[in-house]
């Protein structure tokens, strides 16, 4: 069957580390079917090591997506987070949610010390800020399960030499996990849902701009 739609894949996590919900799946949740004329899939990752990789790699080989977008909570983080790099690294500071605790091990070993995200990263954080949003670019996204996805992500991407665009955002807490407690930073769920909307146009527009001037994908 032909292909009609452009499509992004955006993905967000389960919830982990004693929390109820993950507000990264909440964004990925309420966004649209559609945005520019993109068909939006979406994605509900688990916090696990390894099974977030073969999930998100097969919905990949599946939907042949142009865009990948996998999202992520960084509690703690005043700001919305676009990730510049992913690195070769597991380190978990506590279990995922199948109870594994990798530490100082390899993602993979026929594999990059690490591959930059292949998003417009500036682009996208000066969309949100353009909706009055905090927004930043982030040099890493950690060592745990979220590094580990988008490593894999652009591992897969590059290793099957697909023509694809992938990054990750990390996102704060939203509101309601922050009460009760002091000094703990948070944005509200509509405006993150407003700030990933931007980010996801910059992306797309970015594509669209690299693709009329010759096709080249990276
Ligand atoms: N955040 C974690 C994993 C799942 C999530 O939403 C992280 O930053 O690694």
């Amino acid at each position: 069957m032909q292909k009609v739609l452009n499509t992004i894949l955006v993905t967000g996590f389960t919830p982990f580390g004693g929390e109820k919900i993950n507000p990264s799946w909440q964004i990925v949740k309420a966004l649209p079917e559609l945005i520019k004329g993109y068909r939006v899939e979406k994605l509900r990752v688990p916090t696990e090591f390894g099974k977030s990789i073969s999930l998100v790699t097969k919905a990949i080989d599946k939907l042949k997506p142009d865009i990948v977008l996998c999202l992520g909570q960084a509690g703690g983080r005043a700001q919305m987070s676009v990730e510049r790099v992913a690195i070769n690294v597991n380190d978990a500071r506590i279990a995922d949610n199948a109870g594994a605790q990798p530490i100082d091990e390899a993602i993979a070993d026929d594999a990059p010390a690490a591959y930059f995200c292949t998003l417009p990263v500036k682009a996208m954080a000066q969309a949100m800020m353009d909706q009055h949003i905090p927004a930043e670019v982030s040099n890493t996204a950690g060592t745990f399960v979220c590094n580990h996805l988008i490593f894999g992500v652009l591992h897969h991407i590059a290793t099957k030499r697909y023509p694809i665009r992938a990054g990750f955002m990390h996102v704060p807490f939203v509101d309601s996990q922050v009460v009760g407690r002091d000094d703990v930073a948070s944005l509200t769920l509509p405006a993150m849902i407003e700030a990933t909307k931007a980010a996801i146009i910059a992306a797309i527009s970015y594509r669209e701009d690299i693709n009329a001037i010759g096709g080249a994908h990276h």
